[in-house]
């Protein structure tokens, strides 16, 4: 049916035309509209929470306005697209991104005021959409702020969670788990009804050949479950530019439960069919950085793959072009292996629905993907049991020997009997059960395979993909070094100093070029620059101290070193060396005569993150960060000289306040283990210097802003893999203040040394694998400096303001601009300025 409006008609309809708000009079007038006709309240019952729904569908609408004209502008212009497939997009609070973002945030400040209310308790009303883990899910929320920034037509497509990351809670010192439901009220997403895809599940492949001779393959039987999209408007910063994140929802293919078997008394199974499909979306899986093989997820994988890749070839045939130009106008990005399918898909779509043969179309699907990896850690890299496979999704099973075949006889081709190299690529893992490796599909499948920093980009070459690059060349593995966005992460986290930079260097123009920060150089030596760049660091942490007193009870002094590490808890990131690290302190401050102490730098040990729910060892390490503050934070020999602190649910919004709070913050993993990190660049671009080792992004930073200027340590990737094989078969010596740390633990002094057991064993019986003990000293050693270089704070703000303007390299716009020259082959679509932009300074 044609939808389009004739001619004729559309005068009226460019009239009435929607104009988004711009002054504080039509921004109230909307809040007002909104509060008395959308939410059905007046001026005598509206709460906080009203006002917060008012203010952002008074947003929204604007965003939606913009994302309609967007859409129409990037079809007329009928360039290339991008698609970033990501299961997980942790995008934090949307309505202070979207003000700051559009450039109103100071008219709807004076706009709230006016009503009754102050803006920041109506952005804290709002809930985290966290429909992510960590450092992958914030790192695609990040690219959507910086695709749409920069003007790129761009769309992400994930899934629509009821459930997104549990809320952490800590009891008696234990991490629980509660259910994240955050769609109760969410004005930033607009459900598509009319937006519907049947995706298919198990069944079985009929082939057979046609009159022509052909083999036909046909998928039939089994269950179809629908996908509905909800789509979540994108702002870039200070452009029209909306783009668009479209996020599945599952609900039974009949939309609603038996009514036949209702009828007959059947209650349970009547609503069974439709419980099991809206399990699809439901929950996120909590895992970081591990792969758990579970069928739901997997069902998850291809429910979603499915449903965006018919969207998108929808959206391709309607531009009437041949098949041959697919990847012309079209680049699909893999955040991980999770999207793998995708592959899969779009060479059935292309063979069984379509008619190309195969290699015409193999040629299409290899040109359209590429594939960004995440990690190196083996327990992270997704396997699929090949019977599992079997019975849910036949027909891609199938297609997958396929590619391996063809995959495998060009191997054979290229190294003629070389063996050992088949079994060791093959996409088929021969083991019992048989198991579908997905990173070598999602290499095959590509034609650019990235890393995240350059260390783990060299890596992957030459450990998990080594035959790969052997057998492809090494033109087709790159790097892309990660990237913040500093709209979030500077302007939004840290306004101050935003706006104390701004007057520095002519304006907002940074937070888009961020390379302009170097013009903060010549301030490194000013005094009064110093001096209000030091005051706004204390009022962070002034902020941050009232936020723990608030959550946690302790009182800190904001004088003092703020020392933070907030990440997902990890074996590999180190949590435990940390807080060994503490207990030190502790035994060494406990050693001291009052005197002594007096001469020591006063620490606050911040600590936020959280465990996935079977992972013991990181619950463990939660348990003793708690236990061992409980009992120093009331120490009365210590007092303020040391403080611990585990901050409960850390999450972006979090985030926000922790990041510009910090002195130093840790990002310690065992070398060749953090595949770049992202939280190293957030602590630096808000002035704080971080202690790390050489692993990850933790390089580069060291490259950019100067190795005076960082806190490194520890033994490098390089040497982790004889150190290991020394502990295991050679001789394992306990670093020996270690082993005092470790006869405290098991004094009781934190609590039943039992419930410790595991972790502490690890370490000094099985084989120390994260070389806690042999990084042990030169971590110590490095803290000491860092005590000793904070008593100097003139020198120490230099080295701050410094950092600082070197850091406009990891901006994700460089990011982004990298993947869609070397990748993507994209380019941004210019935008003129349209009305109701404004552009705050
Ligand atoms: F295992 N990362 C993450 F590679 O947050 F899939 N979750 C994950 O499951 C994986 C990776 C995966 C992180 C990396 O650990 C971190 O080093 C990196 O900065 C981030 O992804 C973004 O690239």
């Amino acid at each position: 049916v044609e939808a389009s409006i004739p001619e004729p008609q559309r005068d009226a309809w460019k009239k009435f035309q929607a104009k988004p708000f711009v002054s504080k009079d039509d921004f109230e007038k909307e809040v007002v509209r909104h509060v008395e006709t959308t939410l059905a309240r007046s001026m005598f019952n509206c709460d906080e929470t009203a006002a917060y729904a008012a203010a952002s569908l008074a947003f929204r609408d604007r965003l939606i306005t913009e994302w309609n004209r967007t859409q129409q502008r990037q079809t007329f212009a009928d360039t290339k697209r991008v698609y970033y497939l990501s299961l997980e997009f942790l995008m934090g609070r949307a309505l202070d991104n979207a003000m700051l973002n559009v450039g109103l945030k100071n008219v709807a400040k004076e706009g709230l005021s006016e009503l009754g209310f102050r803006i920041e308790d109506i952005i804290n009303q709002e809930h985290d959409a966290a429909l992510g883990n960590g450092g992958l899910g914030r790192l695609a929320a990040c690219f959507l702020d910086s695709m749409a920034s920069l003007n790129f037509p761009a769309w992400g497509y994930g899934l629509r969670y009821k459930y997104g990351i549990f809320k952490q809670e800590i009891v008696d010192g234990y991490q629980v788990e509660v259910p994240d439901y955050w769609l109760d009220f969410n004005p930033w997403e607009f459900p598509r009804h009319d937006i519907v895809v049947d995706v298919q599940f198990y069944g079985g492949v009929r082939k057979y050949q046609d009159e022509d001779g052909k083999n036909v393959a046909v998928w039939e039987g089994g269950e179809i479950v629908k996908a509905t999209a909800y789509d979540v408007p994108i702002p870039g910063f200070n452009t029209p530019t909306t783009n668009n994140m479209r996020l599945w929802s599952s609900k039974a293919a009949s939309g609603e439960f038996d009514f036949q078997k209702f009828n007959s008394g059947d209650y349970e199974s009547s609503v069974a069919d439709q419980q099991r499909a809206e399990t699809i979306s439901a929950v996120l899986y909590p895992n970081d950085n591990l792969d758990r093989g579970k069928e739901l997820r997997l069902k998850q994988q291809y429910f979603w793959v499915a449903a965006s890749l018919y969207d998108i070839v929808r959206r391709f045939k309607k531009s009437k072009r041949a098949w041959s130009e697919f990847p012309d106008q079209i680049a699909i990005q893999l955040n991980d292996t999770h999207p793998t399918l995708a592959i899969v898909e779009l060479q059935r779509i292309l063979i069984d629905m379509e008619g190309l043969d195969w290699d015409e179309a193999w040629t299409i699907v290899t040109n359209t993907f590429g594939y960004t990896n995440h990690t190196v850690l083996p327990e992270a890299l997704e396997k699929w049991s090949v019977p599992l496979f079997q019975n849910l999704l036949p027909r891609h099973l199938q297609i997958i020997y396929d590619i391996n075949m063809f995959f495998l006889q060009s191997v054979e081709r290229k190294f003629p009997g070389d063996r050992d190299m088949l079994g060791r690529v093959s996409i088929i893992e021969e083991s019992q059960p048989k198991m579908v490796r997905m990173a070598y599909l999602a290499i095959v499948g590509s034609h650019k395979v990235n890393g995240v920093a350059e260390l783990h980009s060299d890596l992957i070459k030459t450990t998990i993909f080594r035959d790969f690059v052997k057998i492809f060349g090494p033109d087709k593995f790159t790097n892309v070094t990660n990237g913040i966005t500093p709209r979030r992460w500077l302007h939004q986290a840290n306004p101050r100093l935003s706006e104390l930079i701004a007057s520095k260097t002519g304006g907002l123009g940074f937070l888009k070029d961020l390379n302009i920060l170097n013009e903060l150089e010549k301030f490194a030596d000013d005094k009064e620059f110093k001096k209000e760049w030091a005051e706004i660091k204390y009022a962070n942490k002034v902020r941050l101290a009232k936020y723990i007193k608030s959550s946690t009870g302790v009182t800190v002094n904001p004088s003092s070193l703020f020392d933070i590490q907030v990440k997902r808890i990890h074996e590999y990131k180190r949590q435990q060396l940390n807080i060994f690290g503490v207990i030190h302190r502790y035994l060494t401050i406990k050693a001291m005569t009052p005197n002594e102490r007096k001469k020591l730098t006063p620490r606050v040990s911040i600590f936020g993150g959280k465990a996935a729910p079977g992972y013991w060892m990181a619950k463990t390490i939660i348990h003793l960060i708690n236990n061992v503050g409980a009992v120093i934070n009331k120490d009365p020999d210590v007092g303020d000289l040391l403080k611990v602190i585990f901050l409960e649910d850390y999450n972006v919004s979090k985030a926000e306040i922790i990041t510009p709070a910090s002195d130093i913050s840790e990002h310690i993993s065992t070398a060749g283990t953090e595949a770049s990190g992202t939280s190293n660049m957030k602590f630096v671009l808000n002035g704080g210097l971080i202690i790390g080792t050489c692993d990850g992004a933790n390089i580069e930073i060291t490259r950019e802003i100067g190795e005076n200027n960082i806190f490194l340590f520890g033994n490098l990737a390089e040497d982790v893999e004889d150190l290991r094989h020394t502990h295991n078969y050679g001789s394992h010596t306990m670093d020996t203040d270690l082993v005092k740390v470790f006869d405290l633990i098991k004094s009781n002094a934190f609590g039943d040394a039992g419930a410790f057991g595991a972790l502490t064993g690890s370490i000094e019986d099985h084989g120390d694998y994260y070389l806690v003990s042999d990084d042990f000293h030169s971590y110590i050693e490095t803290q000491a400096l860092v005590d000793e270089a904070y008593k100097d704070q003139e020198e120490w703000i230099t080295k701050t303001i410094l950092s600082v303007a070197r850091m406009g390299f990891f901006s994700s716009d460089r990011c982004i601009n990298e993947y869609a020259e070397m990748i993507w082959n994209v380019e941004p679509l210019p935008v003129e300025k349209e009305n109701g932009l404004g552009k705050e300074e």
